[in-house]
């Protein structure tokens, strides 16, 4: 009989890990200052990485990190990560100077990903993200880029394990979070290094805190804004759009986009919104084999800017400067070339929730 592998032990550390750790910890090496950051709006999957990596390297390099982001956090899940996480996040700025001895790390997210709120110019000396590798990435001296991952924490649960650092219960809650809410429960995108770190992290983890962020309670502008994505959501064949109007938060879009793809029969959920001066899109497919990401930027194009995964993306457009109704007619247009490139702009619309 053959030897199968069984599963991994979720203690064993490769020697891969621990010669990317040691490139990690030698690209730190010279640093006075750290400074963390990750996506604009981010999800549960980048504040998690964030804090793993300011511990990793607080605890390794002896760095007083400091996290950050651009943009809000509102999706009331994410606020309750961020409380049970326990860790500060500065709101980075155009205008917010980041001094030279800082050594800057992106997760989650790449150099000019679009969606970034890091100075032009300023070089991101470590980079470590699990999106579809991009150019300007090859700048960083040191870049761990994993599209074949889940969840970017996925990641750093491997650093951890090969610095041998143990994450404390709070931590590991929210790495485990990340890492649920990334994948939708280990169902989509999931990878076997994946498991491997809900496995590590589970039994370390809070389920009561869990829980907390979990189900957190939720604010009226949520309810609205899902009463009224309910209430404009099309459906083309098996593509459902959702344009919402204003939002209430910018991460409300993908949230809606969450629920959108859960519809019967619905092979691909877009829902697009108005935060302040921006239409932001999400978008979630059903089809495992599907290019999202790709399909989002091509849609785009120049008109703004996009990324994403193989099953959700997302973009954004800015309106500075245009007024309602012009803001309104570029919506449509996005709205009608995606309804083009996904093949159903002759297909009759029909509502979700009226039969
Ligand atoms: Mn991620």
């Amino acid at each position: 009989m053959s030897e199968r592998p069984g599963p991994r032990e979720p203690e064993a550390v490769t020697r891969k890990e621990a010669t990317q750790l040691a490139a990690l910890l030698h690209a730190v090496e010279e640093a006075e200052h750290l400074l963390v950051v990750t996506h604009d709006n981010p999800d549960p999957d980048a504040l998690a990485s964030a804090a793993a990596l300011g511990f990793l390297l607080k605890s390794c390099g002896g760095l007083e990190p400091t996290l950050a982001f651009g943009g809000i956090v509102g999706r009331a899940e994410n606020r309750a990560l961020i409380e049970e996480l326990g860790v500060e996040f500065l709101r980075l700025g155009e205008s917010t100077e980041i001094a030279p001895p800082t050594v800057v790390a992106l997760v989650d997210t790449q150099p000019r990903a679009g969606n970034l709120a890091l100075p032009a110019g300023r070089i991101a000396n470590i980079v470590i993200d699990h999106h579809p590798l991009r150019p300007e990435t090859a700048a960083s001296p040191f870049a761990d880029v994993r599209p074949e991952y889940g969840a970017n924490s996925s990641i750093l649960v491997e650093y951890l394990r090969a610095a041998g650092l143990e994450p404390d219960r709070m931590l590991a809650t929210g790495l485990f979070y990340g890492v649920q809410s990334e994948t939708a429960d280990l169902g989509r995108e999931v990878s076997a290094a994946d498991i491997t770190a809900s496995l590590y992290l589970y039994p370390r983890t809070d389920p009561e805190a869990y829980g907390r962020i979990r189900h957190p309670r939720l604010p009226a502008g949520y309810f609205r804004s899902v009463h009224k994505a309910l209430e404009e959501a099309r459906r083309y064949g098996p593509v459902i759009v959702a344009p919402v109007g204003r939002l209430a938060y910018p991460d409300m879009v993908a949230e809606l986009a969450d629920l959108l793809i859960r519809a019967k029969g619905i092979d691909w959920a877009l829902a697009l919104g108005r935060y302040d001066e921006s239409l932001l899109i999400s978008v979630r497919t059903a089809q495992p084999t599907a290019h999202a990401g790709e399909l989002v930027r091509g849609v785009i194009g120049d008109r703004g800017s996009a990324g994403g995964h193989g099953m959700m993306a997302g973009g954004q457009v800015r309106l500075h400067g245009l007024t309602d109704d012009e803001a309104a007619a570029l919506t449509e247009s996005i709205l009608s070339d995606f309804l083009e490139a996904l093949s159903v702009s002759e297909e009759r619309p029909a509502s979700l929730i009226e039969t």
